[in-house]
């Protein structure tokens, strides 16, 4: 069993379609989950989205930015959301926090935004165990994926392998590149794989002008840059 993971693909449609052709032609999943922040930071929310709902045999949860584009109010927020229909915001509304596939039984994966617990806590590559453990309680499944932190890491905690699948389309890592994760299940082991696919950035960075999103300049230099500070 084959699934793609990918996250915080923030409103960017063309890294967006650059991963949908990659995985298209390189990786034939059996599914496909999708964790969280669709449309928002970027030039092209509508059209992010229509891609994504069109996608077949493929899941959502839930990201910070999802709910804050529908509940929240600030000038990058009410442009996202005049993009993006009545319907199209009901849907981000009703995405579920977590979503969890069975490879066989007993070898579980849970999906996740940002931890198990909540849609804004990041889980780091340097945090300490002491941290992370508390997002981990009560969690039953052997693999916990999310996004959320746009670094791409693998990393074990106790009896947890987390994946940190990055992001499509706000690279923060330094390399300008968008980041799927492939999850395969082999019968015994998982093997888990982060793929980095070149994307035109630059174009990007122009369509931020180019739509009038505000503070353009800003966001556009803030992508190229590919290091922008989390909280
Ligand atoms: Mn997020």
């Amino acid at each position: 069993m084959r699934i793609v993971i990918f996250s915080d693909i923030h409103g960017n449609a063309v890294a967006l379609e650059a991963v949908l052709a990659h995985i298209r032609h390189e990786t034939a999943p059996d599914l496909i989950i999708v964790a969280g922040d669709l449309v928002a930071d970027g030039p092209r929310p509508a059209e992010s989205l229509a891609i994504l709902r069109a996608l077949p045999n493929t899941r959502f949860v839930i990201g910070n930015t999802d709910y804050d584009v529908v509940h929240e109010r600030d000038i990058e927020y009410d442009f996202t959301r005049a993009q993006l229909s009545a319907e199209d915001l009901q849907w981000l509304d009703d995405l579920p926090f977590a979503q969890t596939v069975a490879a066989a039984p007993g070898r579980e994966l849970l999906v996740v935004h940002a931890n198990p617990c909540d849609l804004r806590a990041a889980i780091k590559p340097d945090h300490s165990p002491a941290i992370i453990r508390p997002l981990l309680d009560g969690v039953s499944q052997e693999i916990v994926a999310f996004g959320h932190y746009h670094v791409p890491f693998v990393r074990t905690v106790d009896r947890y392998t987390l994946v940190d699948v990055a992001s499509v389309g706000f690279p923060r890592d330094g390399l300008l590149r968008a980041v799927y994760v492939t999850l395969t299940f082999d019968g015994a082991n998982w093997q888990i794989a982060h793929h980095r696919i070149a994307f035109d950035a630059e174009a990007v960075a122009r369509d931020y002008a180019a739509v009038g999103y505000p503070n353009a300049e800003r966001k556009a230099r803030k992508l190229l840059e590919a290091r922008y500070r989390h909280p």
